[in-house]
């Protein structure tokens, strides 16, 4: 049976038939939408090839989780969505035959110095597409890697004689499943870890999509561009739709309202406002052609408006107007769990619960957005500190460290805060360290900005560390260090920007 990206096959199979041999297998995985869809495929496919399995999640791989690992009787371990960037520490636990690692990733995999020189670290059982030619940050995320491995266990299973076929009455027996209805969590992790750039999944994604769809498990087709099409109500769905900037409509409450009054269209049923997942093709075009109008009319240019459309990726076997019908608004509501630290509400609605987790993480969704919308008032009405290139606010303990980084970043562009300098926000960790996050905007990119630079020189130079993206990074820095993090950032963006 021949998997979905040939490339990647024989290691796969590899990867499986060890997996097979084992009598029982820790699986470990990253806490994000993309480590919990990985760890929910992973676990599927292990429990259909009859694998024995346990599952832990670790927000960071770092050595004590890797010895915590090493501690448990478990001689094989699968890791997913994290371990080729800690195979400088792995591979140390494998030479003294602590466990057998398999990995499942799509990161950067791990390098040792060798006289000056970077050396790959050997593994028997390292699935990375990195490894193999293919861009692991844009082509194939980690439930990707993790879809590729349970296509090859069904193989691999399906193969063994010893295994007893399932009688469960079912047309489809468990053993004898190839796995491609795993291929909608792997695309809610795709996009779930941003692989959809310009509006599409391209490369190995595109090939599990079409698996997806083959299986029917997943529906594509042109859409609206929009967050939020199967649970926002229409006025809300264009009030908060930021991506393209339609003056009048977004971020215009009574804008959004009055743009949907003057269509001819049932805008409430049943005294509820309708969504899009529910209006009809005719409706859709009506609010579409209308959109496309006012965006041209008020000087959107032309490749702004061309990402007004993009690819939808649907579950039609999720109910229409929840959550998990929609690829993005379902990885949204795992990164709610994960933010959280609650993976195993995450991993139970991947898992097929529809009960009691799913119900938990709406809850977490619920929580996490009024958390961001009092982050956002706070900032708002204290205001920011403006230094020569940038701005900056301190929360204290009073925004979550771990989401202080999106509010920064949202209330760009309020009151006060310019959207034409980055911003570094500040908020407590723990009681010896403080959480540095840097956002800035594309434009400021285009001009020179490099965050990740800024905030790991600028956090190195005061005793902590740091990295990310050019418009996106955070630090972590030592208590009392700030007013010479602020000094150092400066001097850097000045550098950047001149
Ligand atoms: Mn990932």
């Amino acid at each position: 049976m021949a998997g979905p990206i040939p490339e990647l096959e024989d290691c796969a199979t590899r990867c499986a038939t060890r997996l097979c041999a084992a009598d029982r297998v820790l699986l470990a995985s990253h806490i994000d939408a993309d480590g919990l869809t990985s760890a929910a495929i992973a676990a599927q496919a292990l429990e259909r090839a009859r694998i024995p399995f346990e599952t832990v999640f670790e927000k960071q791989l770092d050595e004590d989780a890797i010895a915590d690992i090493a501690a448990t009787e478990y001689e094989t371990v699968l890791f997913t969505d994290f371990g080729s960037g800690q195979l400088d520490i792995i591979s140390e636990y494998e030479a003294d035959s602590a466990f057998t690692p398999v990995i499942a990733d799509h990161h950067q995999p791990a390098t040792v110095d060798d006289d000056g020189e970077s050396v790959r670290i050997e593994t028997d059982y390292h699935l990375n597409p990195l490894l193999f030619g293919i861009n692991g940050a844009s082509e194939l995320s980690g439930a990707g890697a993790s879809y590729v491995l349970a296509r090859a266990l069904a193989a691999v299973a399906d193969q063994q004689p010893d295994q007893p076929v399932a009688t469960d009455g079912g047309t489809t027996t468990a053993a004898r499943s190839d796995n491609r209805d795993l291929a909608a969590l792997a695309v809610v992790g795709a996009v779930g870890d941003m692989q959809a750039s310009g509006g599409e999944l391209h490369g190995a994604n595109a090939k599990i999509v079409a698996e997806g769809v083959d299986a029917g498990v997943l529906e594509t087709g042109k859409d609206l561009a929009l967050y939020g099409k199967q649970t926002r109500p229409l006025p809300k769905l264009l009030e908060y739709a930021t991506d393209v900037h339609i003056p009048g409509i977004s971020n215009d409450k009574n804008g959004a309202l009055r743009f949907l009054d003057e269509l001819d269209l049932e805008l409430k049923r049943d005294g509820e406002w309708r969504r899009w997942a529910g209006l009809t093709n005719d409706e859709k075009q009506t609010v579409a052609s209308a959109l496309v109008k006012r965006a041209v009319s008020s000087g959107v240019p032309a490749t702004k408006i061309d990402g007004l459309v993009s690819t939808a990726y649907v579950l039609p076997n999720e109910p229409v107007g929840t959550e998990l019908r929609d690829a993005s608004e379902f990885s949204t509501l795992l990164n709610a769990t994960a933010r959280y630290e609650r993976a195993d509400v995450g991993l139970g609605v991947c898992l097929g619960d529809r009960g009691d987790a799913l119900e938990r993480a709406r809850k977490l969704l619920r929580d996490h957005r009024r958390n961001l919308s009092e982050g956002i008032d706070l900032v708002t009405q204290e205001g920011v500190t403006h230094e020569d290139t940038f701005q900056w606010f301190h929360a204290d303990d009073r925004i979550r460290e771990t989401i202080v980084g999106i509010v920064a970043g949202m209330a760009m562009g309020n009151q006060g805060i310019s959207r034409s300098k980055p911003i570094i926000a500040f908020a407590d960790k723990d009681d010896e360290h403080v959480k540095v996050s840097a956002r800035g905007t594309h434009s400021l990119v285009r001009e020179g900005l490099d965050l990740s630079i800024v905030v790991g020189e600028a956090a190195r130079a005061v005793g902590g560390d740091g990295g990310g993206h050019d418009v996106a990074a955070g630090a972590t820095v030592p208590k009392g260090a700030e007013a010479e993090f602020i000094e150092r950032a400066d001097e850097i963006i000045a550098e950047q920007l001149s």
